[in-house]
């Protein structure tokens, strides 16, 4: 094929925006542009670069933890014969420049934060037969040392990038079409596990840029009347609400959605802080149809607050819980049990805060740690006194005592099949959650709804309280350590597998009856992913 064919290799659960940035501004420029989803495997990745052979292949390394991954991937690309540059993007490589280039010796060079301008000019350098070694905005080894090119400052203004292309548009609830976007880049805050305030404070410019909510509104009106998405996933750090300026632009925001074609016709999430929720500004976008939000609460007691830096207070996380519920916008919360300054008695604090927020039954808990990423304030705290330990596939830092250390490593046995994956419990019953918000705004008519959603607020209820239940059942027994509380604590795991089977079962079964009573054909329920084109 065409020597000016640039390939991504990318994890894209949803559409992933960093690419489709790149990918367009590449298109743009007349590059033709594919990506290759990281998880189709090794073979196959290989062979479609061979029938492209391409320009360049560009990595996307947007969660550290895959980075293994990706350097087995180079190897193997490398072992084959594929010999074009290859690079890479995301916040660990950008981070870590020289680890990540010592961890993936095939891999050429590292694109440092913002990718579209520095990509593009490496992309040029090469269809022109040219050194690409000084584009500003890379890093590369040389001589056994890592070589910088100055700083590409960040892109000033994001009006002026073309909107993302997207490939995975199979994304949908109950037949209602839902993609994800971005109306602004960075966040302002500073809170030590993430490295968002990092990736965008290293470069010159602002932390944090919005686009003008006219060009938002135009991307989501090409998307709602080309292509028929009704669900907008706002993926911002954390979306304009924390100034009196990004509140005025969220109020403009809405205004023009008032006065589009969409009014009345979405659905759409967002991510903010706790102390963001005002009642007033979300009842307004209640009314426009924000049907869904992500909060940063991270933790229920203060000391686990403080040590994440969240300048937040439990009472505003309890007040920002509080004014969803009454304005009716369901919420989902990012929620670390356990953290840095845990001791029993502080993950107990978490468990009675997470009760007292959703022992309603609004929204399944986590099961988490806070991991120390890659440049974070968290990284650095934990490696100065002493207790950072792990890899770069899994980070990670002990406790300040024993027993919470030997207590976390029960707990992670008992709720692995709880939480982690895409068909855990606890992933079954959020998208349970998201298809009751998609039933109020597209279904709301749906008969049996009311009992439905009564059901399903149950199971969610009973997983909380089972979940409570097992941490703080189990706590005795590692505060007071003594051997024959092992046959204690392995009845209380297997009592928590029963319980969790019951409610899985009891879950499929609602789901069943309920979306076969209402008339929903089956292939709606399940839901079908377009192969990405
Ligand atoms: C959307 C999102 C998701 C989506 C998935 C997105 C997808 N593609 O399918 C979902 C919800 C599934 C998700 C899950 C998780 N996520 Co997430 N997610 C995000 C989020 C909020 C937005 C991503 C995005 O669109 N960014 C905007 C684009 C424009 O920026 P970008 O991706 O950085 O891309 C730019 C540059 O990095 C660079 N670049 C990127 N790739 C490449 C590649 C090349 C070749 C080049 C040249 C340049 C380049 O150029 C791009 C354009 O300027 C980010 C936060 C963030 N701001 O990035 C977190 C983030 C990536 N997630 C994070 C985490 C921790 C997770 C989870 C582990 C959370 C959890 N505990 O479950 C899981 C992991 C999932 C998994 N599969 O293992 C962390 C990653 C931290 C790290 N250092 O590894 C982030 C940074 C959030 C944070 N607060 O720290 N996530
Ligand atoms: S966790 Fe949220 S508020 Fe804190 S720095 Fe990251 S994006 Fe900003």
């Amino acid at each position: 094929m065409s020597a000016r064919h640039v390939a991504f290799v990318a994890y894209q659960d949803q559409p992933n925006l960093g690419i489709g940035y790149l990918a367009s501004v590449l298109v743009k420029d007349g590059f033709k542009v594919e990506v290759l989803d990281y998880r189709k495997g090794f073979e196959a990745i290989l062979e479609r670069i061979r029938e492209m052979d391409p320009l360049l292949i560009g990595l996307s390394v947007i969660f550290q933890h895959y980075t293994p991954d990706f350097a087995n991937l180079v190897a193997h690309l490398r072992d084959n014969g594929i010999e074009c540059p290859i690079c890479a993007g995301g916040h660990y490589p950008s981070l870590e420049r020289e680890t990540c280039l010592q961890e993936m010796p095939g891999l050429d060079f590292i694109v440092r934060f913002e990718g579209e301008q520095t990509l593009l000019e490496v992309a040029r350098q090469l269809r022109g037969g040219r050194n690409w070694r000084n584009v500003p905005g890379i890093a590369y080894l040389k001589d056994g040392g890592v070589m910088d090119t100055p700083l590409r400052p960040l892109a000033p203004d994001l009006d002026s990038l073309p909107f993302p292309k997207r490939w995975s548009l199979g994304l949908h609830c109950l037949g209602i079409r839902a993609t994800s976007i971005l109306a602004s880049r960075g966040c302002p805050r500073n809170c030590s596990f993430c490295s968002i305030r990092m990736f965008y404070s290293i470069p010159p410019g602002p932390v944090r840029r919005t686009r003008s909510p006219e060009n938002v509104i135009e991307e989501m009106q090409q998307l709602y009347r080309n292509q028929g998405v009704r669900i907008f996933l706002f993926q911002d750090d954390d979306f304009s609400l924390m100034t009196k300026r990004d509140r005025d632009w969220t109020w403009h925001f809405l205004d023009c959605l008032d006065r589009s074609e969409m009014k009345g016709a979405i659905a759409w999430k967002i991510s903010c802080r706790s102390d963001e929720v005002e009642p007033e500004i979300f009842t307004a976008m209640r009314d426009a149809g924000l049907m869904f939000t992500y909060l940063g609460i991270e933790s229920g007691h203060e000391a686990g607050l403080r040590v994440l830096n969240k300048h937040i207070t439990v009472a505003q996380n309890l007040q920002a819980v509080q004014t969803l519920k009454s304005l009716g916008i369901s919420f989902d919360f990012g929620f670390m049990l356990f953290d840095p300054s845990s001791t029993i008695d502080r993950v107990l604090k978490n468990i009675r805060f997470v009760k007292r927020i959703c022992g309603d039954g609004s929204s399944p808990v986590s099961f988490a740690k806070t991991l120390p990423y890659a440049g974070t304030d968290l990284e650095s705290q934990m490696r100065k006194a002493g207790r950072l330990r792990g890899d770069v596939a899994a980070p990670d830092y002990s406790f300040l005592d024993r027993k919470t250390e030997e207590w976390f490593d029960y707990l992670c046995e008992v709720f692995y099949p709880w939480v982690y994956g895409g068909q855990s419990l606890q992933a079954q019953l959020r998208w349970a959650a998201f298809e009751l918000d998609v039933l109020d705004r597209f279904y709301a008519h749906a008969p049996g709804l009311e009992e439905h959603r009564k059901r399903v607020r149950f199971l969610t209820h009973w997983y909380n309280e089972i979940y409570c239940k097992i941490v703080e059942d189990s706590s005795g027994y590692f505060r007071t350590p003594h051997p024959g509380n092992l046959h204690a604590l392995a009845g209380i795991r297997s009592a928590a597998e029963q319980q969790r089977n019951w409610i899985e079962d009891q879950l499929a079964l609602q789901r069943q009856d309920f979306f076969t009573s209402a008339g929903f054909p089956l292939e709606t329920v399940l839901g079908q992913v377009d192969a990405p084109s």
